[in-house]
């Protein structure tokens, strides 16, 4: 990552409006990330216009013009196609704040630090060596982004600095127990398609999976979205070292597909399809059913040789 982080600072000091970026279909590292430097430079900058971009309702209206004249900020996003408006490339000045596995440089303003657990980590770490305070508002944000890109600080992502990062939002006021309602209290239709995907998992060697199709959670009233969400419902079972999700996609052509692992790298599998994301952790897009027939026999085989490479190794 850049060391030097006073361009960054520099950059919101000079930029308005600034508008904050995040990728398509957000999780909540990177709605929470965005929302949670929204909150902080609102209330450094009460004076400047401090937008929050995306295609979904709940985000503001942003201008063309909005955007030309000042900064994008984008957030937790590894490349450029995966900005959810892609209005930002026309900004004076674009940074970038993330933790992905760097295959896209965003240039002079990029800081992405491969190691941190979340962006919201990342975001912190600027923060903290700035010498900065956040509102409470924007603490609780960022501490919800950490947890859920965690899974509540269980995966092996997790460093001593991300818990020194938790310690730091707690100071500014974060709340771990709103945290957990705001973040895991689920809609019943969701519990309902959740159910569905329990139910048609099957189990191949030490892998885990389920292929849902549209009618699965359309029947339910659960929007697409959450739906291709649910892929931790099937882990943690003893003896399952992959667990994986294949949804239907609404237009009923091709499948999503969510692979997690405990401890095998997935990444280099969902490379050959298309897919990306983190070492353990991979999403695969428009995949036909062919392939996803294909991708779980390789996973199937990782389950095996992959356990086989780790036991080795010990
Ligand atoms: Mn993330």
């Amino acid at each position: 990552m850049n060391p030097d982080i006073r361009p960054l600072f520099e950059a919101f000091e000079q930029s308005d409006p600034i508008v904050v970026f995040h990728h398509i279909s957000p999780d909540p590292d990177a709605l929470g990330t965005q929302f949670g430097m929204v909150e902080f430079l609102k209330e450094k900058y009460p004076k400047k216009t401090i937008l929050a971009a995306g295609s979904q309702p709940e985000m503001d209206e942003v201008s063309d013009e909005q955007i030309q004249n000042g900064m994008a900020l984008v957030v937790d996003t590894s490349t450029r196609e995966r900005v959810d408006d892609q209005r930002y490339s026309m900004a004076k000045t674009i940074a970038r704040i993330d933790h992905h596995l760097l295959c896209d440089d965003f240039g002079e303003l990029d800081y992405t630090d491969e190691k941190a657990a979340a962006a919201a980590q990342t975001a912190v770490s600027l923060l903290k060596a700035h010498g900065e305070t956040i509102p409470e508002k924007s603490a609780q944000h960022l501490l919800e982004a950490l947890i859920s890109d965690t899974q509540k600080f269980m995966l092996q992502t997790v460093t001593p600095e991300t818990f020194e990062a938790a310690a730091w939002l707690l100071k500014m006021g974060a709340d771990p127990a709103k945290a957990q309602v705001n973040l895991y209290s689920r809609d019943r239709v969701v519990f309902a398609f959740r159910a569905k995907l329990m139910n048609k998992a099957r189990i191949l060697d030490n892998l885990m999976f389920s292929v849902v199709s549209a009618e699965d959670y359309l029947s339910c009233g659960c929007p697409f979205e959450d739906a291709k969400s649910s892929v931790n419902t099937l882990g943690s079972v003893k003896g399952i070292e992959i667990w994986a999700q294949f949804t239907q996609n609404p237009d009923g052509a091709h499948y999503n597909g969510s692979l997690r692992s405990a401890r095998i790298p997935l990444i280099e599998l969902a490379g050959r399809f298309g897919g990306g994301g983190h070492t353990c952790a991979c999403g695969v897009k428009n995949l036909t059913i062919g392939q996803v027939d294909e991708l779980i026999q390789g996973l199937r085989e990782l389950s095996v040789t992959g356990l086989n490479d780790l036991e080795e190794s010990e």
